[in-house]
This record gives C-alpha cells, sequence and structure tokens, in this order.
C-alpha cells in the first residue's frame, strides 16, 4: 500500500477549485499554486430583496463566533445526537431487568417520552414522521412499567394504534426480543441466533466478520442473551398489545428467506435438544469476544446497542452488576445522558451515540473556511486534541485488512476497536490546514493516516464506513436481520470525503483516488445526483460527491458536475433554500424535496460553489442562510438531517446547523466578497 505515498502534488489542484482556499495540496511547492480567477459579478440583490454581498460577512462573523463559543476547553465540540424513543425506552427496561431502577430517574426519563408523543397516541423516528409501530411499542411499554396507567387516555390512543398496525406480532426483532425478556412475548416466536456462530472461521458465511460492525458488536451479546432464554419481572403487562394474527406471509420456499425461514424452524428444534455438544465453547467464546472489546469508559463500539446488550450478555454470564466490568459498563452509560430541565420538570435522555470527533473535524474545517487564521488557538487546542485522539492499535478492520498499520480516529470519545474511514477523512481535511506548533508531528499523523485509509480501499474501488470488503449480502437475508443494515458496503459519501482528502493531500493522481473517482462516477443515480447513506439524503451525497471531483480536476463542465448543478438547481425551493425530507428513503417522491434547512441548503451550496457556481441560484441560497440565521449567529433545525439506517433510523446532529451553514458562507465570502474588498 506504500505505492501512493510519499505525497506529491496534484497539477489540478487549484485555490479556484477548493473555495476553501487557504489550503493547498500538502506539498511545500504546491502550497501556493496556481491562483484561479476570482469571479466578479458576484454580489446581487436575491429576490426577497436581500443584499446578499453586504451581508454574508456579517453573518459569517457572527457564526463563527457562535461556534467558537461552543468550543470545550479540551479543545473538542460535541453536539447533541439526538434520535428518537427507543433510547429512553430500552433504558427503562434494562435498569428494571438488571433490578436497578430508581424513581426518580424513570419518572425523568418518562416525562422525556411522554413529550414526544403525538396527539394520535403515537411515536416517530423523527420529527413529523410516520408513526413507527416498534417505536410506539417501546415507548408504551416503557410508560407502563413508569406507573402510567392502562386507561389512561395517551395510553389507550396508542394501543388502539398498535393493535390497528398488527399488534407486537409486526414488530421488529430487537423489540420482541426486549419484550421476551420479561415473559411479554416467547423466546419460540424469535428467530434463532445460535452462539455457534462465534465458531465459523472468518471465510465462512455468516460468520461474525461478515457483519458490519455494529451489526457484529449487537449480535455477539445477542447469541448469548438468545440462547439464555431469561425472563424477568415488568410488573406490569403489555400483553394487550399482542393481536393473535401472525404478521408475516411465508416466504417461497425457493428464495433466501424462505430458506432460511426453514433453517430458522431446524435450528429451534436443535435449540430443544437437551445435547448441544459445542453450545458452552460456544458461550464462553462469545464472552471472551465481549470482555476484549470493552472501551475505556466502559461502553461497546461507542453505541447505544451493543453497549446495553453487553451489559445484559454478561450479567447472565453471571456477572452481577457490582462487577467492575458491569459497574464501569453502567457507569459510562451515564455520559451519554442528557439532562434537560422543562416547563413540566427534569427530562432524561440518552444519546445513541456521541460524535467529537466528528464534531471537531467538521468545526475545524468551517472554522478555516470562515476565514479563522490557522495557528488560532482555537485552531491549535482542537488539532492538540485530534492528534491525541489518533488510534494505533488494531481493531476488527485487521481481519480483512491485517497487513494495513493501524492510524485513524472513531467517531466517539471512545472506540478504539473501531476507527473509521469517514472520520479519519475529515480529520485529515481539517488538521492538515492547521498552523500547528509540531508541523512535523502533524504531518506525520497524517501521511500515517492517509496511508491507512488508503490501505482501507474495498475491492470495487470505493469506501466503506468501518471497514475493507464488507459486502456479503447473505447477511441480510436471515430472519433476525429486521432493522437496519447489516453490512458496511462502499458509500458515494464515504468515498467521495476520501477522495476529497486525497486530493487535499496532493494525491489525485494515486490509484486510489483515481479508482475512488470512477467509483463516484459510476454510482451516480439516473438523475444526476448521489444517494446520501450517512446523511439526508441526495443532498448530502451530491454535496460530498462534488467537491471530490473537482478537486480530484474533473473539469466543472463535465457531465457530472454539470448534471449534478442541473439537479440540484431544479430542486432548489422557492424560499430559496434547500431540503429533503427523511421520507425520501422509502418515497422516491421525496426525493430532493424538503423544508428548507440550514445543513441541506449548505451542502447544496458546496456542490455549486465547487461546481463554480456563482450566479442567482447559489446566491438566493446563500441569502436563505443569511436570512434565518439567528441574531446570536446560529440556526435552528428542528429537521433531522442526519441517517443512522436509510428507512428506520435518524439523527439529528446538533452542529450540523452551524458547521455546514458556516463552511458554506465561508466559501461563498473567499470566492466573492473577499474579490470585493479587495
Ligand atoms: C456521519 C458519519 C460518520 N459515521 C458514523 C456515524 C455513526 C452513527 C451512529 C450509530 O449509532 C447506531 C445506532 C444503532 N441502533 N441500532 C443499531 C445501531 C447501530 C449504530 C443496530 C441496528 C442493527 C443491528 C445492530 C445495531 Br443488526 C439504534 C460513518
Amino acid at each position: 500500500m506504500t505505492d501512493v505515498l510519499p505525497d506529491r502534488p496534484s497539477a489540478r489542484v487549484d485555490r479556484a477549485t477548493r473555495p476553501g482556499g487557504t489550503a493547498g495540496p500538502d506539498h511545500p511547492d504546491a502550497a501556493d499554486g496556481a491562483d484561479g480567477a476570482h469571479p466578479t459579478d458576484t454580489v446581487g440583490v436575491d429576490p426577497a430583496g436581500v443584499a446578499v454581498g453586504a451581508e454574508v460577512a456579517g453573518a459569517v462573523d457572527r457564526a463563527r463566533d457562535h461556534l467558537l463559543a461552543a468550543q470545550h476547553e479540551q479543545g473538542w465540540w460535541k453536539g447533541e445526537l439526538a434520535t428518537n424513543v427507543t433510547m429512553e425506552a430500552e433504558d427503562l427496561l434494562l435498569r428494571r431487568f438488571l433490578g436497578i431502577d430508581d424513581r426518580t430517574l424513570t419518572e425523568r426519563t418518562a416525562r422525556g417520552i411522554r413529550s414526544r408523543q403525538r396527539p394520535d397516541g403515537t411515536w416517530a423516528t423523527f420529527p413529523d414522521g410516520p408513526a413507527d409501530l416498534s417505536t410506539t411499542v417501546e415507548a408504551y411499554t416503557a410508560l407502563r412499567l413508569a406507573g402510567d396507567p392502562v386507561d389512561a387516555a395517551h395510553l389507550r390512543r396508542a394501543r388502539e394504534y398498535i393493535r390497528d398496525s398488527g399488534g407486537i406480532e409486526a414488530t421488529r426483532v430487537f423489540t420482541r426480543i426486549w419484550l421476551a425478556l420479561f415473559g411479554q412475548w416467547s423466546w419460540d416466536e424469535l428467530p434463532v441466533l445460535p452462539p455457534e456462530l462465534m465458531l465459523l472461521p472468518d471465510w465462512f458465511p455468516l460468520n461474525v466478520y461478515d457483519w458490519a460492525c455494529w451489526a457484529r458488536q449487537t449480535v455477539v451479546p445477542l447469541t448469548i442473551v438468545c440462547a439464555a432464554r431469561p425472563q424477568r419481572e415488568l410488573g406490569v403487562d403489555v400483553r394487550e398489545l399482542r393481536t393473535g394474527v401472525p404478521a408475516r406471509e411465508a416466504d417461497s420456499p425457493l428464495s433466501w428467506a424462505g430458506l432460511f425461514h426453514g433453517l430458522d424452524g431446524v435450528l429451534h428444534r436443535l435449540e430443544r435438544s437437551p445435547v448441544k455438544p459445542l453450545r458452552g465453547y460456544a458461550l464462553s467464546r462469545a464472552e471472551q469476544w465481549i470482555l476484549r472489546r470493552q472501551e475505556a469508559d466502559g461502553g461497546w463500539g461507542g453505541i447505544q446497542p451493543p453497549w446495553v446488550y453487553s451489559i445484559l450478555a454478561l450479567h447472565l454470564r453471571g456477572y452481577p452488576v457490582e462487577h467492575p466490568v458491569l459497574a464501569k459498563a453502567l457507569d459510562g452509560l451515564e455520559a451519554f445522558t442528557v439532562r434537560e430541565d422543562t416547563d413540566d420538570g427534569p427530562v432524561r435522555r440518552l444519546e445513541a451515540c456521541q460524535s467529537p470527533v466528528w464534531d471537531t473535524a467538521l468545526a475545524v474545517t468551517a472554522l478555516l473556511d470562515s476565514g479563522t487564521p490557522t495557528d488560532d488557538p482555537a485552531l491549535v487546542r482542537a488539532a492538540d486534541w485530534l492528534l491525541d485522539e489518533e488510534i494505533r492499535v488494531g481493531g476488527d478492520w485487521q481481519v480483512r485488512r491485517p497487513d494495513v498499520a493501524p492510524s485513524g480516529w472513531a467517531f466517539e470519545f471512545a472506540n478504539d476497536h473501531y476507527p473509521d474511514i469517514d472520520d479519519t477523512a475529515e480529520v485529515v481535511l481539517g488538521l492538515r490546514r492547521v498552523r500547528h506548533p509540531e508541523p512535523e508531528r502533524v504531518r506525520r499523523t497524517v501521511d500515517r493516516a492517509t496511508e491507512w485509509v488508503v490501505g482501507m480501499r474495498s475491492a470495487d474501488g470505493g469506501w466503506g464506513a468501518f471497514d475493507a470488503d464488507n459486502t456479503r449480502t447473505l447477511c441480510e437475508k436471515l430472519p433476525f436481520c429486521d432493522f437496519g443494515a447489516v453490512i458496511d458496503p462502499p458509500s458515494a459519501d464515504v468515498t467521495a470525503h476520501v477522495v476529497e482528502m486525497l486530493a487535499a493531500r496532493g494525491l489525485a493522481e494515486c490509484a486510489a483516488a483515481r479508482r475512488g473517482v470512477r467509483w463516484l462516477l459510476d454510482h451516480r443515480e439516473a438523475d444526476g445526483s448521489w444517494f446520501g447513506r450517512w446523511g439526508a439524503n441526495h443532498l448530502y451525497g451530491t454535496g460530498a460527491v462534488v467537491p471530490a471531483l473537482v478537486a480530484c480536476g474533473i473539469p466543472r463542465d463535465h457531465d457530472a458536475v454539470r448534471g449534478a448543478v442541473h439537479w440540484l438547481t431544479a430542486h432548489q425551493n422557492p424560499d430559496g433554500g434547500w431540503g429533503e425530507d427523511l421520507r425520501s428513503y422509502v418515497d422516491a417522491a421525496w426525493v430532493g424535496r424538503g423544508t428548507s434547512t440550514p445543513s441541506q441548503t449548505a451542502w447544496a451550496l458546496l456542490a455549486l460553489l465547487a461546481a463554480g457556481e456563482y450566479g442567482p441560484v447559489t446566491r438566493r441560497g446563500v441569502a436563505w442562510l443569511v436570512r434565518n440565521q439567528r441574531p446570536d449567529g446560529g440556526w435552528d433545525e428542528p429537521q433531522y438531517t442526519g441517517t443512522g439506517f436509510p428507512g428506520d433510523f435518524y439523527i439529528s446532529y446538533h452542529l450540523y446547523r452551524i458547521v455546514f451553514p458556516l463552511t458554506a458562507l465561508g466559501r461563498y465570502l473567499e470566492v466573492t466578497g473577499r474579490a470585493h474588498d479587495g
């Protein structure tokens, strides 16, 4: 993999192609490369009468101050990562299961769940989204556990919706596992997840390394839980939520789903057999696998599902809650707790995951793109923190790439076993531009990380988020897998971030970057946009890909760039902004459509600016951001614009509403406003 290093400058990257401006390729001779011509006719008045040019600089200054004020003294940024009430519902169920629930905590948590119920009695996975059956069943169960009476109006409305929608029978597997833990559902009516899975070699189909890391970290503890088939007291009964009608039609025995359904029947019979020769060994292997992966903060994978299921699994293996491993795990969960004082009293929420590395990388880029001096103390502090966060130990990713040297960043504070490619690319993009007192240290670090990223590319030339070649689709066919993605194949957004990073490092011509560009061109949607795997949706994909292609020297008059500009222009809202509803993941009628939001408007602008578009479309987008900025320099964004799993799980990254608008306005100012000032 060393063939792509050391850096060499790319002839194609110039200041005009990368409106961040101050960042040339990482090569001393190229740092002040050929200056692109500045567009001149750029300051205009939008149809709503906002004088854009005169106001952008002020908006940028206010936004920059707002972002700087949000930095933690240790140098990082972290916005809340908001998701849905299954986090809180499952937390109450976990505590009841372990016998460690407490009245005050339960009431504060229940208050938050109640506050997010809609007038029709349902809960959704994002604001104003469609009712979600599994979420509503979990929320209902948690509120019953918290003491809400079964005949209360809000629970009656929820129950009517649940029963009309197929009842518990029609919920996802995870929801039914939670109910089975309390005897509210039968273990016999859940797919079997045998711990013997642990014994499959890493070349055999369905072995744990074929699963995406988040699914692997979840499935291993669940094999222990499902083999133990525990049943504890809930204290209430929610079996009124069952309809008695089986949910799913039988699959054809000739399909994978039908085949696996048949296999599941065989496994169920085996589960009942008293002879399971490998069971004891498999369970102990699963236990050891989990123990080896506990992180410094007591958690697993930095995300809620493996964290919670690992606690359950170890507990069922005989660890009492006072055992140091479990005590640390439970304490660590406290750091994922958000407390908010509301008019109804204190509310307790749980984050599914925390995003300090991601937020810090994006904040550094936003500050640099908005003209903050590269040696500003805030940036140096951020760089110091990022340098300390580099992960130089091995992890599960080595199973597929044993010869690549470790160097990368995870998304979270503590997740050393799972650095990811997306974070590493974004950190390198920001870090390399900071004027740090130890430039050689920065240089060595970004070199190492670049090499890791290049080594992590998949065989098809793209990049997944956490693993290379995590593309076997067989796992998806298991009856267990009815929620979220279970593999981690290359995506356009991650591939774009990597390609942009390689270009910024002067590697636009290296084989990996060229393959990446080809991958991106090959994965363009028919309408000229790109799909957004980790952000909503085609606006996120397109906002990532166009800057990457242009940075790699794809000419701005190339079909792919023109097609994207055309798509963005066609999807601009009459108010000048852009928005894309999360329903676009399940209903193509919503692709590119939705109420304008700050982060999505910014993504559209990143693509347009990279494409060299400074005309009315861009100016009206800029005017939208300026007009909708709050006096304190921030923006409101009630909509969720982050994606956990298309169709199933969505995220509101609370800093997106500031980092992306600041980056977009900063880049706009760099290519237009400052040209006028001079
Ligand atoms: C923005 C890009 C950076 N990036 C990583 C983003 C991480 C996003 C948070 C991940 O949180 C998770 C929540 C989850 N839930 N359920 C699962 C899960 C995984 C991650 C889950 C789903 C199916 C299986 C196992 C776990 Br099987 C709530 C690239």
